[in-house]
Parts: C-alpha cells; structure tokens; sequence
C-alpha cells in the first residue's frame, strides 16, 4: 500500500513537470535548435524619436506625447518582403517580431485596444505583412509580447516613479493577455511566443503556468520562451528548476553559458539599442560572426537584433554587415547549422561544434603555426583539413591534438577546421581547453 502510494505520487509529480515541457519525442525543439540562427525586430512608433522602446515613456519622451506618437507613424518606406529577404540573405532561418513592447502599442489589427496599427495613418497590418513575407521565403515566423504593458489601465504599475493604477486589475489584463495571444496563435499562425516583462511583481509562477498551458492547449507546437514564467535567472536567463514552464532559456545581451542539455537562445543587438538610434554604434564583422559561432559553440541559437527606421527601412550599413554574415554562412554553413555544440568549449580565441563523425573548429587567434589542443576523447582523428579548403598535417599524441596550420592556410575573421574521426563525435564529453 505504501509503494502503490509512492509511486502514485512520483507518477503525478513527474506528470505535472513534464506538462510544462515539450513533449520529449516530439522534434520541436530539435528543428528550433537546427536553425541556430535567427532575426530580432524592435520596431513601434517610438523610433519616431529615436529612444530605446517602452524603457524612454515617461523618461527621455514625455508620457503623453509618447502615447501619440503612433498619430504620426506612417512607415512609407516598409516593405515586409525586403526585411525578410535582408534576414534570408543573412543566414537566418527565423523571425521574431515586436507585436506589442512594454509601451502597451499593438502592431497588428487586434480586436482587444485601439491602440494599434490600424489607427496610425498608414493603416496596414505590418505583422500580417511580415507573416505573409515569412511564409513565401521559407522563414519561421515568430513573435515577441511583453507581458507588462505600463500603459495598459488594468496593468498596475507604470514603471515612472510615483505613478501607480489604483484601479488596475490584474485578472482581467491577464484575460486580454489571453485574447491577444490566441490572435497571435489562431490568426497569424505564430510559431514562437517570446515573452518579456514577465520579472515585474504583478506576473506570478501561477499566471506562468497557467498561461503555458493555455498557449499549448491552443498549439502545442508553439514555441515559447520561459520569460513566461518566473523561473529566469536574471540577465543569465537560464531557468533556476523544473518546476517552471518555458521551452528555452533566454540570456539577454551576452553568449550563453556552454550547455547541450538545455535549449537556449541568446538575443543580442547588432548595435546598442534594441529600438533604432541614430548613429547607434554598430558591431564590426569580427564581432559579429565570433558572437554567432561562440553562441553556436555553446549550444544555443542566436537572436540578432535589428531595429528599423521609422520610416520603415532597415540602415543600410546593418543591412551590409548582415549580408556579410550570410556570405560567410553560405561558405561556412555546414559547420553552424544543425550542429551540437562542443566538444571543446568556447573559448575567448577557439570555439567548435559537431555533427556524425565531424568536429568543426572555429578559430579566432592562432599565434604560430601550430595548433595544440586536448584529444577529442577517445575519438581518433583520421583527417584535418581548412573547411573547403587544404589539408592539414596533424599529430594526435595520448593527450594531445596537433595540427599545422602554416600562415597561407588561415583565414580572415575565423578560420575553419574540419576535423574527422573515426567515431561519432557527438559521445565525446564536453572538454576545457
Ligand atoms: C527586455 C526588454 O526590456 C528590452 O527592451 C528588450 O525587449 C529585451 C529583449 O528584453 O530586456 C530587459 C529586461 C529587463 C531589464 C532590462 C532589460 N531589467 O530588469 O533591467
């Protein structure tokens, strides 16, 4: 009686997790780590002025002339295609769009506020645009919703000092959470849900788990993000236990810690500021592609982001930059996509992934020309060679790996060595250089 007791209740406990995760045979979050590379859009009318999204109401633009600016947004110049084929260009397999930022403005035609796209005076539906452009170029179309909205009357606070809604309710703002969401999910088919604004007070582990499921109950193959619950861990954005829904982690604005057993994503802006700033300082080529590889390396996905203008174009020189990520994946491709990271963690001047009997070595500094480095375990190292190019002679000791590479064989930014053995490289163990 006591054993059936027991194993009831590890039965209904485990139950109880794993309906916070994907179900484990399913092949979601292996196609959504396959990708590894994919496009962050922060774009509303606040690029009208130039301030960071949600973060400048009531502080560098003044409250209420914030909360009109949508009056005079009219992106003339948006062409949802050309964004999409910018990001197809880049190498990137998917998108993830602001529908709605912590400034409460909806960019899309929903039925729940008024204070949406269709009452600027450009009139049109941008994410069904970006839905639709998705679609025809073979590109994951994905969401972004901030779960704080300090503009919203039912959402209690409003993140200006002092200013607070006393007559806020909670439940029935969780109620149109609900609502826009199932728009997202019913009418534009999103597959991702990235949540934010899920670290703020009235957002509880409760509303979390309720809302996962909810949002799985109306798709299960939607992916979301586990800034839906409370279990991430600051900036890190790892998910602190189990107990917590969310299908990845998301660290903000830095590469992930190495992990292969969780699924994670870091976002990162290709200049400063998520929303378009003006001369904002960009990232060179360099930076660029070693964050791309090292997030790769450590087994995550990278969500870059780029914030249009308001007159909805993208800068040209990001459009550049990015394009020169794409040419180098074009090449180089088959050492980032459907990889696993590892097995030598990243370091500051080497990172590496894998795939069958393959190691793929991404170097960013090699002084002289040898390279030594620990054996890949107990694999055997059958041939070297520069990806797409020469081969390379190699030594493989008891402890350590080789390989010559002299000065003609290396490459601008990163150079890429291919590695084979004569096993499966994805049993060797993580290894420290
Ligand atoms: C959040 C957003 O606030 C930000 O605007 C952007 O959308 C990013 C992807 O996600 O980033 C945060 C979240 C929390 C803090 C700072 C940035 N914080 O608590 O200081």
């Amino acid at each position: 009686m006591k054993n059936l007791l027991v194993v009831v209740l590890i039965s209904f406990l485990t139950l109880n997790i794993f309906a916070q995760k994907p179900d484990a045979n399913s092949t979601l979050i292996k196609d959504f780590q396959d990708m590894k590379f994919g496009m962050f859009i922060h774009w509303d009318p606040v690029t009208l002025r130039g301030t960071e999204i949600g973060w400048s109401r009531g502080h560098q633009v003044e409250m209420n002339d914030y909360d009109n600016l949508y009056k005079e947004f009219n992106p003339v110049l948006f062409d949802a295609e050309k964004w999409v084929k910018t990001l197809k260009d880049a190498g990137m397999k998917y998108l993830v769009f602001t529908t709605r930022h912590h400034d409460g403005f909806s960019m899309w035609d929903t039925k729940y506020s008024d204070y949406n796209i269709m009452n600027t005076p450009y009139k049109k539906d941008v994410l069904m645009e970006l839905k639709n452009a998705c679609d025809k170029y073979g590109i994951m179309f994905g969401t972004y919703y901030s779960i704080c909205d300090w503009r919203h009357p039912n959402y209690p606070l409003s993140r200006i000092k002092g200013v607070e809604k006393p007559d806020a309710d909670m439940d029935k703002f969780y109620t149109f959470l609900k609502n826009q969401t199932k728009e997202l999910i019913e009418t534009y088919d999103t597959k991702i849900l990235w949540f934010d604004g899920e670290w703020e007070k009235p957002w509880t582990h409760e509303y979390g788990q309720d809302f996962y499921k909810y949002l799985k109950g109306l798709n299960k193959n939607v992916l979301i993000n586990n800034r839906v619950d409370k279990g991430r861990k600051g900036m890190e954005g790892v998910t602190i236990s189990n107990e917590f829904a969310g299908d990845y982690a998301t660290p903000e604005q830095r590469v992930g810690a190495f992990d292969i057993d969780n699924p994670w994503e870091s976002c990162i802006t290709i200049c400063n500021q998520w929303a378009w700033k003006p001369n904002d300082k960009m990232k060179s080529l360099d930076q660029c592609i070693q964050t791309l590889l090292k997030t790769v390396g450590g087994g995550g996905n990278l969500l870059f982001n780029v914030g249009p203008m308001a007159d909805g174009r993208m800068e040209q020189r990001q459009i550049d930059r990015l394009k020169e990520m794409g040419d180098w994946l074009s090449k180089y491709g088959e050492s980032v996509y459907k990889t696993t990271g590892g097995p030598y963690k990243p370091t500051e001047w080497i990172s590496s992934t894998r795939k069958g009997d393959k190691i793929y070595l991404h170097l960013y500094r090699l002084d002289g020309d040898k390279l030594k480095i620990p054996v890949p375990g107990n694999a055997q190292v059958k041939n070297c060679s520069v990806l797409k190019g020469k081969k390379l002679k190699f030594e493989q000791t008891k402890n350590e790996l080789i390989i010559e590479i002299p000065k003609e064989q290396k490459q601008d930014i990163v150079t890429t060595i291919e590695l084979k053995l004569n096993s499966d490289s994805g049993e060797i163990k993580p290894i420290e250089i």
